[in-house]
């Protein structure tokens, strides 16, 4: 639609006509900051999903769910007399967004309801299957939240059809708005990739510059035998949730096909075996739809007419449903027993040859070379079928390293059934974060290494009496209080509200890979922690009756000490960490938790996609801060001089290293003019206005504060003379937030 034609900039109404966004598309939003609040939340402020959940009764839910896999609906028939292939593919598509680059997407939050999720092309008929739980959903209301329904489901699904899953786990609260923090792609078109594949890992604006060589394809796209996807997506294109069927852009290659689905799944942390299990084990079940072109659709769900209340694809082929359903747009029923769990999937991809084909809608599909047309029909039981396969199911056997592990499983579909149940479990769990988190009758006893284990504590926790104890001996080490404020940051702010990853529990910082990130500046923090391990030590060996206290709350503390120190005010402090063993941390999972810029610590430039304080705002995102709360940490981490590396940039105090509203005062003095010292705008230099002496430097991260409108309106409240004991609290409530964010252990 033209902008023109926009109906609501046309709109005479409360929140039409041309917006802001319109008019300043570059301006730093901040709309992520205020998502999921109370005002968009329709439970009461003391709802606890936890609790609710534990009071379900599990079983007669699983029993209904049970029921329904079989309990055909005339408006929707399943097939072969079972939705056990639906209800996978519904559950499979919730949690197979998750990316482990940046921890969004994923199951957790019940997002498939909302777009643009609800109405992705990989997505179609979904719908359906959302409102055939809806009975469920409707008996047993605010007990379990759609997020939990959708994967459960999934589960039974599996259960119901011969397979013995590895467990589940409740609790994921559910979410009442689109999430609109999830980089999704920068193309303007369902199944567009031009973006993705523009130029490497970093991508490009605008899109569109492949390989030169004549070639159109290569030319918009990228060589599909060597192009480089774009971080942090997990997808090969917009609005799928991994790869194409029919191979990578359409093209049939089951080679290049493999490589596409190594990456994508790779960067939803799965390798190759995992990736292997998950395509076996999900498509030995139901099959796929393209029973006409899908030119007899109607528009997704978030498009359709209003009467169609939220269906989308209404489907003019035949009766619309049955045997006459468009989802993919491909025609293809994979093993003989498409409700039962079986090797054949394996058994036909290597026992025939294949041939490439077109389903009735026009799609690149394969066939077995064979006369036996043996695989029954979804509805007709006189009609039998050829074994049919996809592009990207066909990787799997000509893969060198995927063919290696399927062989293998051909021959041991007990191997194959253990690693399936294990990479699907990972599948639906792995944004829930710490196993505190976890609720319900069916939690695997066994730990996972995905699972970021935090040991349960051997000893007594330390009380109110040792922590003051403790502090008077943090303060008495030459460590600058300064440092143990880094220490405290850089070891609590890896946490990622996204998947529940990271944080300070487990003391990781002192571990591979963290200790070696540049922005924890190894140099400074390596004497802190042994400073603290000689606290630690001392503290543990004379303590009475095995009371010990572990690094992790260590660290912490010695932030509450030096921020008491600066601040004057007291900080609350929760024990009851622990540490985790080097060989309890996957040191490669743990990568994508170093940050590409830290604004609080004032570490780090954008780049030519994403500018520094979008950085900022993503950061703060991960670490679920509101706007308010995100200026008082950089105002309040400058005050107390802790940049990353010791840097004066946004230190606008005489005072460095004291808790105050300096940062504030001094950005909004208009006595101070700011000019860029570099040509690509980082950094800056604030001079005296009349006699042009320098005062300050600063980066975009500083300045941005006293640039966004928004923003400058918290910085006023921060920077007026009434401020400072006001400021001094918000601080420090926001501090100890992320100081705790991991904390679901005392939640
Ligand atoms: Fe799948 C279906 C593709 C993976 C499970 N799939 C399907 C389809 C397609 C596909 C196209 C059809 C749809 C319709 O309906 O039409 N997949 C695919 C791809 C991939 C996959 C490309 C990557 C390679 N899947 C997967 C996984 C899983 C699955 C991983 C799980 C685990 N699927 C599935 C199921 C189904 C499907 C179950 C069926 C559905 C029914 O039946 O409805």
């Amino acid at each position: 639609m033209a902008a023109s034609e926009c109906p609501v900039k046309k709109a005479n109404i409360g929140g039409g006509g041309t917006r802001n966004r319109d008019w300043w598309p570059n301006d730093l939003k901040l709309n992520i900051l205020r998502q999921h609040t109370g005002v968009t939340n329709p439970m009461s402020k003391d709802f606890e999903y936890a609790a609710a959940f534990k009071s379900l009764d599990y079983d007669a839910v699983k029993k209904d769910l049970h029921q329904l896999m079989t309990d055909s609906q005339e408006w929707w028939p399943a097939d072969f007399g079972h939705y056990g292939g639906l209800f996978i593919r519904m559950a499979w598509h919730s949690a197979g967004t998750y990316r482990v680059s940046d921890g969004r997407g994923g199951g957790g939050d019940g997002q498939q309801r909302f777009a643009p999720l609800n109405s992705w092309p990989d997505n179609v008929s979904l719908d359906k299957a959302r409102r055939l739980l809806w009975p469920i959903k409707q008996k047993y209301g605010s007990k379990i939240s759609w997020a939990d329904l959708l994967l459960l489901t999934g589960n039974v699904a599996l259960e119901s059809m011969g397979v013995k899953t590895f467990g589940f786990a409740g609790g994921r609260p559910d979410t009442y708005e689109a999430d609109e923090s999830v980089y999704w792609g920068g193309e303007t078109t369902w199944l567009g990739n031009e973006v993705r594949y523009s130029s490497g890992k970093e991508g490009v604006a605008g899109g569109g510059a492949g390989v030169v060589d004549g070639d159109q394809h290569k030319k918009e796209h990228g060589d599909i035998h060597s192009r480089d996807l774009e971080e942090p997506l997990a997808a090969a294109h917009m609005g799928l949730i991994y790869v194409n069927p029919e191979g990578p852009d359409g093209i049939p290659d089951p080679v290049a096909s493999a490589r596409d689905i190594r990456t994508t799944f790779g960067r939803m942390a799965m390798n190759d075996e995992e990736t292997a299990a998950l395509i076996v084990g999900g498509h030995s079940f139901g099959k796929t739809h393209g029973a006409a072109p899908s030119e007899n659709c109607g528009p997704e769900p978030e498009a359709a007419p209003l009467h169609q209340q939220g269906f989308g694809w209404q489907n003019k082929h035949g009766r619309g449903n049955g045997p006459d359903t468009i989802t993919s747009g491909l025609e293809v029923i994979w093993t003989a027993t498409p409700n039962k769990w079986s090797n054949k999937y394996l058994e036909y991809l290597y026992k025939y040859e294949w041939e490439l084909t077109k389903s009735p809608a026009g799609a690149n599909q394969w066939v077995a070379k064979t006369d036996d047309a043996f695989i029954p029909d979804a509805y007709d039981p006189n009609k039998k079928h050829k074994p049919r396969m996809l592009t990207t199911d066909l990787a799997l056997r000509f893969d060198p390293t995927y063919e290696k592990i399927t062989r293998r499983w051909l021959d041991h579909p007990d191997e194959l059934h253990d690693t399936f149940v294990r990479a699907w479990f990972k599948l639906l769990h792995r944004d829930m974060g710490p196993r505190s988190r976890w609720v319900g009758p069916e939690i695997p006893k066994e730990v996972l290494l995905w699972e970021d284990p935090i040991p349960p504590a051997d000893h007594l926790t330390i009380n109110d009496s040792d922590v003051g104890e403790l502090k008077k001996q943090i303060l008495a080490t030459n460590v600058e209080p300064t440092s143990f404020i880094r220490a405290a940051w850089a070891s609590a702010s890896t946490f990622r509200g996204s998947d529940k990853r990271g944080g300070a529990n487990g003391a990781r910082i002192r571990l591979a890979p963290q200790i070696n990130w540049k922005v924890n500046n190894a140099a400074e923090l390596k004497p802190v922690l042994t400073a603290l391990e000689n606290v630690q030590k001392k503290f543990n060996d004379s303590a009475p009756g095995g009371k010990k206290v572990s690094l992790a709350d260590l660290i912490v503390l010695a932030g509450v000490a030096a921020l008491e120190k600066a601040s004057g005010i007291s900080v609350p402090f929760t024990p009851g960490r622990t540490d985790a063993s080097q060989e309890q941390t996957d040191a490669k999972a743990f990568e994508h938790l170093e940050p590409v810029l830290d604004g609080f610590r004032n570490y780090g430039v954008g780049t030519s996609r994403a500018k520094t304080e979008m950085f900022l705002v993503d950061k703060a995102h991960l670490l679920t801060l509101s706007a308010p709360q995100m200026t008082a940490l950089v105002g309040g981490m400058r005050a107390l001089n802790a940049n990353w590396d010791g840097s004066a940039h946004g230190i606008l105090t005489k005072r460095p290293g004291q808790l105050t509203n300096d940062f504030f005062v001094n950005l909004l003095d208009m006595g101070t003019e700011w000019k860029p010292t570099d040509e690509s705008n980082e950094f800056f230099e604030g001079v005296d206005r009349k006699t042009g002496a320098k005062k300050w430097t600063a980066t975009r991260t500083d300045l941005i504060l006293g640039h966004h409108p928004e923003l400058r309106a918290v910085c006023e409240v921060y920077g007026a003379s009434d401020a400072q004991e006001k400021f001094k609290k918000d601080f420090v409530a926001a501090w100890d937030k992320v100081m705790n964010l991991d904390r679901f252990d005392v939640r």
